[in-house]
């Protein structure tokens, strides 16, 4: 990690090989949506100066058909959410998306769930890598789901993979889900920091 010291703490250097992945910042995940995620709207405030100031920033959508295996009628877990072309499933309009230059959709297959941004279908590391990125800095909902699941992709894909854990918020089916989920992509190789350690050029 490229850390120095400005007045006595760590920072992390934000360079041009770095891109902010948002996860699922959409109206479904936000309170009073189908899937609320609590506290899910905080994250807003912290990331708009992060999206002015990172050099490429990336968001996902989860993009459902509105028969999606993981919703409760079709025995899956969750009640229907981001069904495609719904208010639900856009952004929330309290994200800046006037520099956004990737929008990665997932979960559209009905048959499979898709939590991780970072797989197979969507090579995004790839894409990512191609454009000569080597750090994401992730943010966005659900810690404990979408989070947890692209930041394992992103790791086997091959990019350095930090999480600012003051802008994730997750769902905590049960209790301290969030706090353990953090924890495994610790252990995985990902670095938990907060946008407060982040220094910009
Ligand atoms: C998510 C549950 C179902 C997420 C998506 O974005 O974390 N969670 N679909
Ligand atoms: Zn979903």
């Amino acid at each position: 990690m490229i850390c120095d010291t400005a007045r006595g703490r760590s920072v992390v250097r934000i360079n041009q090989d770095d891109a902010l992945v948002i996860v699922d910042p959409q109206n479904d995940f936000m309170p009073g949506g189908a899937l609320a995620v609590p506290g899910g709207d905080e994250i807003f405030p912290i990331l708009s100066p992060l999206i002015r100031s990172f050099p490429l920033v990336v968001a996902s959508q989860d993009w459902h058909p509105a028969n999606h295996i993981s919703f409760k009628e079709q025995g899956g877990p969750w009640p229907p959410h981001c069904v495609q072309r719904t208010k639900g499933a856009e952004f929330h309009p309290d994200l800046d998306q006037s520099r956004l230059s990737i929008i990665v959709r997932k979960g559209f297959d009905a048959r499979h769930e898709q939590y991780s941004c970072f797989d197979e279908t969507s090579k995004l590391s790839g894409m990512l890598k191609g454009r000569g990125v080597s750090r994401i800095f992730v943010v966005g909902v659900a810690t404990d789901y979408c989070v947890r699941y692209s930041v394992h992709g992103a790791l086997e894909g091959g990019l350095g993979v930090f999480v600012l854990t003051d802008a994730v918020r997750g769902v905590d089916v049960k209790p301290g889900d969030s706090e353990r989920a953090l924890a495994e992509m610790k252990a995985a190789g990902a670095v938990l920091i907060t946008s407060s350690e982040l220094a910009f050029l």
